[in-house]
């Protein structure tokens, strides 16, 4: 059936957007860069290196939107160890389907418990794309929900494969080595696997990957985390903090208290700027400034890289 693009007037103030429902929208797909593939390391003759196998020690927070606490806010997480050195998914429901009597959680929570139950078949959960596929075709929730899937190979490959602004980060020695960019249509209307014809498919996830070693340390999140928490602040926290359960609940909370902060300036706000959002002309003349974070969702995963 049609599906109503629901946009966002430009005239609005960012008090009015934080209150608005994200936007849906039916896109055509987008060229996106090829995928990444990494040549096998050449071999070193007469020498036989023998590479130590790793998982995730994994911790995760969610605190749902102080309004949507009842029903658990829109955000779906999952984290599967099985075969492989671990599997971790992140969804956030698009809330404009509220609009339409259609209960945003739904989508998002039953394309990771199919992500999560796909992630023991050996067959499908090397692949990260193809898992996010498969959970898609799966799902029969009407909704549609932000997604990343990140599969970590016993040999310290991490692979990825993000739809829209969930975002990841790669942590080793006190520095973000390795970070997600989100895919929009415009300002606040991410990429979207939905159960509409015309949306995007896993087809259009970036796909990418990187190599990690013992010690790196990946934060997994839904974009009520980098909307109001920045990198140097994520890397604080984790660097400061043995326990990936406590990081993992540090970084939520640190999230949540900056997303009612009217005052802090934050990623978030700091983007907004950028796209030409901002207070009126004469707040300006004043020094005054857009600033504030944003209520959201917050779902944190946070997995070090250890010896399995
Ligand atoms: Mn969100």
């Amino acid at each position: 059936m049609a599906s109503p693009v629901l946009k966002t007037s430009v005239s609005l103030s960012l008090l009015q957007r934080l209150l608005s429902p994200r936007p849906l929208k039916l896109s055509t797909s987008p060229t996106l860069p090829p995928r990444r593939r990494s040549a096998p390391a050449p071999a070193t003759a007469g020498s036989l290196t023998v590479r130590s196998e790793v998982s995730f020690a994994t911790g995760a927070h969610l605190i749902p939107h102080p309004k949507k606490v009842g029903r658990g806010g829109e955000d779906a997480f999952f984290v599967k160890n099985s075969h492989n050195g671990g599997v971790l998914g992140v969804a956030d429901g698009v809330s404009g389907w509220a609009e339409r009597n259609v209960d945003p959680s739904l989508f998002s929570k039953e394309l990771m418990a199919h992500a999560s139950s796909l992630a023991e078949d050996e067959e499908v959960s090397n692949d990260p794309q193809i898992l996010l596929g498969k959970a898609h075709a799966a799902t029969s929730s009407r909704g549609s929900a932000t997604a990343i899937i990140a599969v970590l190979e016993k040999d310290g490959t991490l692979k990825i494969a993000n739809v829209g602004d969930c975002g990841l980060r790669v942590i080793r020695k006190g520095r973000v080595i390795f970070c997600t960019s989100p895919l929009e249509h415009y300002f606040d209307c991410p990429f979207q696997l939905s159960s509409e014809a015309l949306t995007q498919t896993y087809s259009d996830a970036v796909v990418c990957s990187v190599r990690l070693t013992v010690g790196d340390t990946v934060v997994v999140g839904s974009d009520g985390l980098f909307d109001n928490v920045f990198d140097q602040e994520i890397v604080s926290i984790v660097s400061a903090s043995d326990d990936v359960v406590d990081a993992a609940k540090a970084l939520a909370d640190l999230a949540s208290k900056h997303s009612l902060d009217s005052g802090f300036d934050s990623p978030y706000s700091l983007e907004a700027r950028t796209r030409g959002f901002d207070v009126p002309a004469w707040k300006k003349v004043l020094g005054g400034k857009l600033t504030g974070g944003k209520p959201d969702d917050i779902t944190v995963i946070v997995g070090r890289v250890t010896n399995s």
